[in-house]
């Protein structure tokens, strides 16, 4: 009754309009009020932390009201509701981009103003929420700001890790991991659902038995279960009144404490149950580690998916919709294969808690979800011990080997006599010990299966899902992934928005193609003009936080040369390394050569356990240290490894590069999104052909891309007929000496065994094709220095590619996914409508 109540309906529309039409003197008195009311202080003696906070809570408070609304219309017209599972939502600070989606930054601006508080000061305190790893998490909150901005009605499900992402310290050289406390100051962006809870099974066995009707039943009896409350964040669309939300959960022990019973003994097992039900949540696993011990990450997946799933069949009997109806009321997105376990879960909801027929329920689930696969290194397969799945979830292995069995009677009847695709494609790998395949089971229980950039997904379906896509092609698409430019341009870069909007008009704010138009200009004068003033100002405020941060002083004039991402050896920081060594040598024996002088920046993390990435992180460190005090060359060269590389720190270098690093071996970098977001920013891109590298420079055109190195097609070639990296040492001097002065140690203060297990590696392996590519890449470079010099020319190259870079909007990402994989359309919400 109550969301057909017009009193209720007008006091809500009336409080979030009354908050719009607000003056700053409305706004400032609602600071005030928070500061006291949340903060329990007075403005004399007020910290920064608790001006924060009081502002974070007014914009919080501008953005209720519409989730509110949101969420009545959904359930109000029945539609249809984009859900993304994901173990990783790596949303960023939150302050700044609501104040631009709601349209009120000079409002806070000149409030805070006259309360003699910095709007600046006050965004730069906030920690960022670190709930993912790097390019999987970050993507899928592109993803929600965009569907919030095309008012698409969409819930993202996750975890509330209590330790994000580890914060890195460079100490010596070394990265030094800390633990990420972001909630240590309490967090203002969530909304807490105690009301909202589940009960997730673990462990124990199954039984069947016959009901009343005489069905025959199964029963889970688990070992232990685990409470999983809801705790939202608000995800507010850019000028409009759609509110998603971020549902995110945290495990807490069930309260089954019987009083009566209650003794010394069983009250000291409560507190340690509680204990253990709460490392659920507790905490992230950094990627890119070898398998061992993660017995709390499958339990983790499963958690988080069992919680979202039950809320998406509580949803629909809150709108009285029939069970039968869940695919046209959701359609759920799984973000690589971590929530994959969703396929067996959805099943057994529906089969043995809701009683659908077997086929019925498989109908659904296959309706109902759709996969992303983010990547095709083999070592990142996801695999499951089929043991520890058993002891841990024994329904759901039971309903793994169904769904297999019938999956391989359907490949049977399709390729009569073929055991080889049999074995290939089965859930179960039965090599040595056995494992469950997660990719073959989300791919098995989806419509559609995407790769995330044109490349990826045709090498996809000739890899690792080949069989897949012979038997089903019509499930298999691309959708190039995309970052949303109300991050990437107008909040981090609001300068070259301001310039923007003075060239073209404000439209490409919300129709990032628009800048295209941008091309027509990219020889005007003034333009370009413009266009230096406000790079040489980003540029002098990443120089000025360097200097801060690391003591080293780069000219901003210098070419910002820039490489900011996980480290990892297919996306070879090493071959930028290398490279940086041969031009340190080559300088000093020339001093009068006439290169582009260059401040090269690294920054990323590596996960704790992989110390090949670590020894990089010294390995530039160790360049830096030496080249930057060199007389010979520090006014021409420097090297900065920008510690802690999260989206905060993004903000602040994307704006400010001008040369883009996007050097994988090809076939290894599934998209890459960092590209994207320097591409927007007027970077050029040196880089293979790799991931949307090969896109990106379809749309700036090949004259207006650094291209080198070898095609993913070159790479398998000579893999396959045996790659030598001995080969191109002996017909590479300038590698020769560049290899030689590390085995030296002469980045490593004389240690000569510091680096020894890289260049072993190198030498003796090169798996991801160092040495094959470095003359190219060498090459390429020197192409980019001579570009450098022409300013003209560069200028233009930048204005072109940020005009191109419409294609690469989250936005234009999420309506190929509304169109070729949701069936889901925007729902206007007015909050006027009585
Ligand atoms: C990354 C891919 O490495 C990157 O190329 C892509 O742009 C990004 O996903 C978004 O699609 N993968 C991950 O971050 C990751 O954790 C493990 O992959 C499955």
């Amino acid at each position: 009754d109550m969301i057909n109540d017009t009193s209720v309906a007008q006091a809500s529309a009336s409080i979030a309009l009354a908050s719009d039409a607000a003056s700053e003197a409305v706004f400032e008195h609602d600071v005030v009020r928070n500061l006291i009311c949340r903060q329990a202080r007075y403005p004399d003696i007020a910290t920064p932390q608790d001006w924060y906070m009081a502002l974070a809570y007014t914009v919080r408070d501008r953005m209720l009201a519409r989730w509110a609304e949101s969420v009545k219309n959904y359930a109000l017209h029945h539609v249809k509701v984009a859900c993304y599972l994901s173990a990783e939502f790596l949303i960023g600070p939150q302050l700044g981009c609501n104040l631009l989606n709601l349209g009120l930054e000079e409002e806070a601006r000149e409030a805070m103003d006259s309360l003699g508080q910095d709007l600046d000061a006050l965004l730069a305190i906030e920690e960022e929420p670190g709930l993912g790893n790097g390019g999987l998490g970050r993507l899928a909150a592109c993803y929600l700001d965009s569907l919030a901005s095309l008012e698409i009605p969409a819930i993202g499900y996750g975890i509330r890790y209590e330790f994000g992402i580890f914060d890195q310290d460079i100490v010596d050289g070394w990265q030094v991991e800390r633990t990420d406390k972001w909630l240590k100051m309490g967090t203002p962006w969530e909304i807490i659902r105690p009301d909202i809870h589940y009960y997730v099974s673990f462990g124990g066995y199954t039984r069947m038995w016959n009901d009343e009707q005489g069905r025959l039943r199964v029963e889970w009896v688990p070992g232990r279960q685990v409470k999983g409350v809801a705790y939202d964040v608000p995800v507010q669309g850019y000028r409009v009144n759609t509110c998603n939300v971020l549902r995110l959960w945290k495990s807490e022990a069930v309260e089954s404490f019987d009083f009566d019973d209650f003794n010394a003994g069983d009250y000291y097992e409560a507190v340690e149950e509680k204990v253990v039900s709460e490392t659920l949540s507790k905490v992230l696993y950094p990627n890119d580690e070898p398998e061992s011990g993660k017995r709390l990450r499958l339990a983790q997946q499963y958690f988080f998916v069992s919680c979202a799933l039950q809320d998406m069949l509580r949803l629909m009997e809150v709108s009285h919709t029939p069970v039968e109806r869940f695919a046209d009321r959701f359609a759920a997105q799984l973000n690589d294969t971590h929530p994959s376990i969703a396929v067996a879960e959805l099943m057994r909801l529906l089969i043995d808690e809701r009683l659908l027929s077997w086929e019925d329920a498989w109908s659904i689930t296959q309706r109902t979800f759709a996969y992303t696969n983010h990547t095709l290194l083999p070592e990142a397969l996801e695999t499951w011990s089929l043991p520890l799945m058993q002891s841990m979830l024994p329904r759901l292995v039971e309903i793994i080997f169904e769904i297999n069995q019938r999956f391989l009677d359907e490949v049977r009847r399709a390729l009569p006599g073929d055991e080889g695709s049999v074995a290939r494609m089965s859930l179960i790998d039965e090599q040595g010990d056995k494992k469950v395949r997660m990719a073959h089971l989300a791919t098995v229980g989806s419509h559609k299966v995407n790769g995330v950039a044109a490349l990826h997904s045709d090498l996809l379906k000739q890899t690792i899902l080949r069989d897949f896509a012979a038997m089903f092609p019509s499930r298999f698409l691309n959708v190039t992934n995309g970052v949303t430019p109300r991050r990437f341009i107008m909040q981090s870069n609001p300068g070259l928005a301001r310039l923007l909007d003075d060239t073209l008009g404000e439209k490409w704010r919300t129709d990032l193609t628009r800048l295209d138009a941008l091309a027509d200009h990219a020889d005007d004068a003034t333009l370009q003009e413009a266009w230096r003033a406000v790079r040489r100002e980003n540029k002098a405020k990443l120089a000025a936080r360097i200097g801060n941060i690391t003591g080293i002083a780069v000219p901003p004039e210098m070419m910002f040369d820039i490489q900011v991402k996980r480290i990892h050896e297919y996306k070879r920081q090493h071959l930028n390394a290398l490279h940086i060594i041969s031009l340190y040598q080559r300088l000093r024996r020339d001093p009068t050569l006439d290169v582009a002088p260059r401040c090269f920046i690294f920054g990323g993390k590596a996960a704790p356990g992989y110390d090949m990435a670590k020894l990089m992180i010294r390995l530039i460190s160790g360049i830096a240290e030496v080249v930057n005090q060199d007389p010979a060359t520090r006014d021409r060269l420097k090297v900065v490894f920008y510690p802690d590389f999260n989206v905060k720190n993004g903000h602040i270098i994307y704006p400010a590069a001008d040369l883009s690093e996007q050097i994988s071996t090809a076939g290894k970098e599934a998209s890459g999104t960092g590209n994207m977001k320097f591409m927007m920013n007027g970077a050029l891109t040196i880089g293979t052909l790799d991931g949307a590298n090969v896109e990106i420079r379809e749309q700036a055109g090949a004259d207006n891309f650094f291209l080198f190195g070898m095609t993913a097609q070159q790479v398998a070639a000579l893999q396959q007929s045996g790659y030598r990296p001995g080969h191109y040492l002996e017909a590479n001097e300038a590698l020769r000496e560049a290899l030689d002065e590390i085995a030296q140690g002469r980045f490593s203060r004389g240690d000569k065994a510091m680096f020894r297990p890289l260049l072993d590696n190198l030498l003796n392996a090169d798996p991801f094709l160092v040495l094959a590519d470095f003359a190219d890449y060498a090459a390429c470079q020197q192409r980019v220095s001579e570009a450098w010099r022409d300013e003209k020319r560069w200028a233009r190259m930048s204005i072109i590619n940020t005009a191109r870079s419409g294609a690469f909007s989250s936005d234009r990402a999420i309506k190929e996914y509304c169109e070729n994989i949701w069936q889901t359309r925007a729902v206007k919400i007015d909050l006027a409508a009585p």
